[in-house]
Protein backbone atom coordinates (compact mmCIF):
# COMPACT_ATOMS: atom_id res chain seq x y z
CA UNK A 1 0.00 0.00 0.00
CA UNK A 2 1.37 3.56 -0.60
CA UNK A 3 1.63 6.59 1.39
CA UNK A 4 -1.60 8.17 2.42
CA UNK A 5 -3.32 10.79 -0.24
CA UNK A 6 -3.49 14.44 0.14
CA UNK A 7 -6.88 16.22 2.18
CA UNK A 8 -9.79 16.61 -0.19
CA UNK A 9 -11.57 19.74 -0.91
CA UNK A 10 -14.17 21.47 1.59
CA UNK A 11 -17.04 20.07 0.98
CA UNK A 12 -20.34 22.70 0.09
CA UNK A 13 -21.87 24.39 2.61
CA UNK A 14 -24.37 22.98 4.75
CA UNK A 15 -27.84 24.08 5.14
CA UNK A 16 -28.85 27.52 6.79
CA UNK A 17 -29.56 26.95 10.56
CA UNK A 18 -33.06 27.14 11.40
CA UNK A 19 -34.10 30.72 12.95
CA UNK A 20 -34.90 31.12 16.47
CA UNK A 21 -38.18 31.41 17.74
CA UNK A 22 -38.35 35.33 19.00
CA UNK A 23 -41.72 34.82 20.66
CA UNK A 24 -41.76 35.46 24.31
CA UNK A 25 -38.92 36.65 25.89
CA UNK A 26 -40.28 37.78 28.96
CA UNK A 27 -38.88 35.33 31.37
CA UNK A 28 -35.50 35.79 30.10
CA UNK A 29 -35.84 39.42 30.29
CA UNK A 30 -37.14 39.61 33.85
CA UNK A 31 -34.35 37.61 34.91
CA UNK A 32 -32.06 39.92 33.06
CA UNK A 33 -33.60 43.17 34.60
CA UNK A 34 -33.52 41.29 37.99
CA UNK A 35 -29.38 40.57 37.35
CA UNK A 36 -28.69 43.74 36.61
CA UNK A 37 -30.37 45.09 39.66
CA UNK A 38 -28.44 43.23 41.73
CA UNK A 39 -24.95 43.85 40.02
CA UNK A 40 -25.54 47.60 40.11
CA UNK A 41 -26.00 47.19 43.77
CA UNK A 42 -23.34 44.83 44.39
CA UNK A 43 -20.80 47.31 41.93
CA UNK A 44 -21.90 50.21 44.08
CA UNK A 45 -21.20 48.36 47.46
CA UNK A 46 -17.65 47.77 45.85
CA UNK A 47 -17.52 51.24 45.11
CA UNK A 48 -17.88 52.23 48.39
CA UNK A 49 -15.35 49.55 49.98
CA UNK A 50 -12.89 50.87 47.46
CA UNK A 51 -13.28 54.58 48.39
CA UNK A 52 -13.29 53.93 51.88
CA UNK A 53 -9.82 52.30 51.34
CA UNK A 54 -8.90 54.88 48.91
CA UNK A 55 -9.53 57.42 51.63
CA UNK A 56 -6.95 55.67 54.38
CA UNK A 57 -4.67 54.71 51.64
CA UNK A 58 -4.04 58.22 50.77
CA UNK A 59 -3.02 58.84 53.66
CA UNK A 60 0.26 56.13 53.67
CA UNK A 61 -2.81 54.51 56.28
CA UNK A 62 -5.17 51.46 56.30
CA UNK A 63 -8.91 51.17 57.10
CA UNK A 64 -8.56 50.69 61.08
CA UNK A 65 -9.21 47.22 62.35
CA UNK A 66 -8.86 45.57 65.76
CA UNK A 67 -6.79 42.58 66.18
CA UNK A 68 -7.74 42.53 69.80
CA UNK A 69 -9.89 44.04 72.53
CA UNK A 70 -7.42 46.52 73.34
CA UNK A 71 -7.66 47.81 69.69
CA UNK A 72 -11.34 47.48 69.74
CA UNK A 73 -11.80 49.51 72.68
CA UNK A 74 -9.00 52.55 71.07
CA UNK A 75 -11.04 52.48 67.70
CA UNK A 76 -14.51 53.25 70.08
CA UNK A 77 -12.83 55.89 71.95
CA UNK A 78 -11.34 57.64 68.68
CA UNK A 79 -14.37 57.07 66.63
CA UNK A 80 -17.08 58.15 69.18
CA UNK A 81 -19.36 57.03 66.96
CA UNK A 82 -20.60 54.16 64.99
CA UNK A 83 -17.31 53.76 62.94
CA UNK A 84 -16.88 51.44 59.46
CA UNK A 85 -14.04 48.75 60.26
CA UNK A 86 -11.58 47.48 57.27
CA UNK A 87 -13.05 44.53 57.55
CA UNK A 88 -15.64 42.55 54.55
CA UNK A 89 -17.04 39.35 53.42
CA UNK A 90 -18.00 40.71 49.88
CA UNK A 91 -15.44 38.09 48.13
CA UNK A 92 -17.08 35.37 49.58
CA UNK A 93 -20.07 35.15 51.62
CA UNK A 94 -19.36 34.45 55.69
CA UNK A 95 -15.61 34.73 55.02
CA UNK A 96 -14.80 37.78 56.79
CA UNK A 97 -11.52 39.08 55.51
CA UNK A 98 -9.36 42.20 56.55
CA UNK A 99 -9.36 44.93 53.50
CA UNK A 100 -5.58 44.51 53.71
CA UNK A 101 -5.89 41.04 53.02
CA UNK A 102 -5.73 37.84 55.50
CA UNK A 103 -8.36 36.12 57.43
CA UNK A 104 -9.97 37.71 60.35
CA UNK A 105 -8.23 36.81 63.60
CA UNK A 106 -10.03 38.63 65.89
CA UNK A 107 -13.89 39.36 66.26
CA UNK A 108 -16.27 40.66 68.69
CA UNK A 109 -19.84 40.38 67.07
CA UNK A 110 -23.05 41.02 68.62
CA UNK A 111 -25.05 38.60 69.50
CA UNK A 112 -26.78 37.27 66.32
CA UNK A 113 -24.03 38.76 64.15
CA UNK A 114 -23.50 38.91 61.37
CA UNK A 115 -26.57 37.84 59.70
CA UNK A 116 -26.26 38.66 56.27
CA UNK A 117 -29.53 40.55 56.77
CA UNK A 118 -31.63 41.76 53.81
CA UNK A 119 -30.25 41.56 50.29
CA UNK A 120 -26.86 41.01 52.08
CA UNK A 121 -24.55 42.79 54.30
CA UNK A 122 -20.59 42.39 53.71
CA UNK A 123 -19.06 45.69 55.71
CA UNK A 124 -18.38 45.30 59.17
CA UNK A 125 -19.37 48.32 62.02
CA UNK A 126 -17.97 48.82 65.59
CA UNK A 127 -20.78 49.92 67.30
CA UNK A 128 -21.11 52.69 70.06
CA UNK A 129 -20.78 49.76 72.56
CA UNK A 130 -17.82 48.20 71.06
CA UNK A 131 -19.76 45.57 69.48
CA UNK A 132 -19.62 44.55 65.40
CA UNK A 133 -22.78 44.37 63.14
CA UNK A 134 -22.49 43.35 59.42
CA UNK A 135 -24.35 45.66 57.15
CA UNK A 136 -24.60 46.55 53.56
CA UNK A 137 -21.52 48.89 52.20
CA UNK A 138 -23.79 50.96 50.55
CA UNK A 139 -24.69 52.54 54.19
CA UNK A 140 -22.99 55.47 55.70
CA UNK A 141 -19.94 56.00 58.34
CA UNK A 142 -17.33 56.76 59.82
CA UNK A 143 -14.07 55.23 59.11
CA UNK A 144 -10.87 55.38 61.67
CA UNK A 145 -7.81 55.18 59.59
CA UNK A 146 -4.86 53.10 60.79
CA UNK A 147 -1.46 54.75 60.81
CA UNK A 148 1.73 52.33 60.91
CA UNK A 149 3.75 52.53 64.50
C1 LIG B 1 -30.34 43.63 62.37
C2 LIG B 1 -28.92 43.84 61.89
C3 LIG B 1 -28.88 44.36 60.51
C4 LIG B 1 -29.70 45.61 60.40
C5 LIG B 1 -31.11 45.36 60.90
C6 LIG B 1 -31.95 46.59 60.91
O1 LIG B 1 -30.93 42.59 61.66
O2 LIG B 1 -28.27 42.62 61.89
O3 LIG B 1 -27.55 44.63 60.15
O4 LIG B 1 -29.10 46.64 61.15
O5 LIG B 1 -31.06 44.82 62.22
CA1 LIG C 1 -22.15 39.04 54.12
CA1 LIG D 1 -26.17 42.50 60.47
Amino acid sequence: MGPPGNTGASGIPGPRGQKRDHGDNSVAEAKLANLERELQSLRSELDHTKKLKAVCAGLQATVAAPKNAEENKAIQDVAKDTAFLGITDEATEGQFMYLTGGRLTYSNWKKDEPNDHGSGEDCVILLNNGLWNDISCASSFIAVCEFPA
